[in-house]
């Protein structure tokens, strides 16, 4: 068994187990704070849940690094070396409000190159995996490569939230596309939209802001089924830092950006 297969293994052993505790907590009342704003939600779930990744890869493979989303892992500077990237519940404020569409998002890295990607949709027991060169999968059914449809046949997964976000990119650099696509959606947890993008269910997913533990483990299950990745300025995704991130078959990305959007 090569080292990527045993990492795979385990990763996903543990997605399991933490999902089935995260399914046994619906039972009990969660306790809710707030991040960096009142909208911004954390519950000791999502700290449960990242601690008990960051005990189970610390005792087994003592030398990887891992960067979580609620802070509990290492401080990490460098992409060298095997680098865990987690967020032990994407979509926390669909998983307050509505026990659903949320996820737990894994992937393992090595010198920045994506290896193992793994989502799981807890509440459906669908888990969403791909070890580099290898495919993609669907529990145990293999993901055809994506179809080349075109963004007037395309739902194209997008949150609200892009009207108002107007930091660093124009907001109305958007409108065409959504004018253009046949429809659009808006799930609320990155990693299950990215999950989406793979098996075909939409067809391409934009948004404003990522943060790396949102996309880390969805870029790779992208491209193991030829689509293509980056940010609305169309550069390579950068892993220690917030994104803009377009994903979609790579027929779209590039109709994308012939017609609507400019690279840089
Ligand atoms: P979270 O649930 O782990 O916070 C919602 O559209 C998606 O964007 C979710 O994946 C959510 O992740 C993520 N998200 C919400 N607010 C964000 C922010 N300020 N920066 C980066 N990602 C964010
Ligand atoms: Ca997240």
């Amino acid at each position: 068994m090569s080292n990527w297969d045993e990492i795979d293994q385990k990763a996903k052993k543990w997605i399991k187990e933490a999902g089935e505790r995260i399914r046994n907590s619906f039972k009990m009342e969660l306790i809710i704070e707030t991040k960096s704003n009142p909208d911004d939600l954390v519950t000791n779930i999502d700290k449960e849940t990242e601690r008990f990744f960051i005990e189970n890869i610390n005792n087994t493979f003592p030398g990887h690094q891992i960067l979580g989303e609620e802070g509990f892992g290492d401080n990490i500077e460098s992409l060298k070396g095997i680098v865990w990237i987690i967020d032990p519940i994407d979509g926390t404020m669909n998983f307050v409000h509505q026990q659903r569409n949320f996820a737990i998002s894994v992937a393992v890295y090595e010198d920045g190159v994506g290896q193992i990607g793994i989502i799981y949709d807890v509440v459906h027991d669908e888990l969403y995996h791909a070890i580099k060169g290898k495919g993609a999968y669907f529990n145990s059914t293999k993901i055809e490569p994506l179809k080349d449809v075109t963004l007037n046949q395309s739902i194209v997964g997008i949150n609200a939230t892009w009207i108002t976000e107007n930091k660093r990119i124009d907001p109305k650099i958007l409108i065409p596309i959504v004018n253009a696509a046949r429809g659009t959606r808006s799930y609320g947890s990155a990693a299950l939209e990215m999950a989406y993008v793979v098996t075909g269910r939409i067809n391409a997913y934009i948004t404003m802001r990522l943060s790396p533990w949102d996309f880390a483990a969805g870029a790779i299950l992208i491209t193991e089924v030829g689509g293509i990745v980056t940010t609305l300025e169309g550069e390579p995704l950068h892993l220690l830092k917030e994104n803009s991130v377009i994903c979609a078959n790579a027929n779209i990305h590039n109709e994308i950006f012939t017609n609507y959007l400019k690279r840089k």
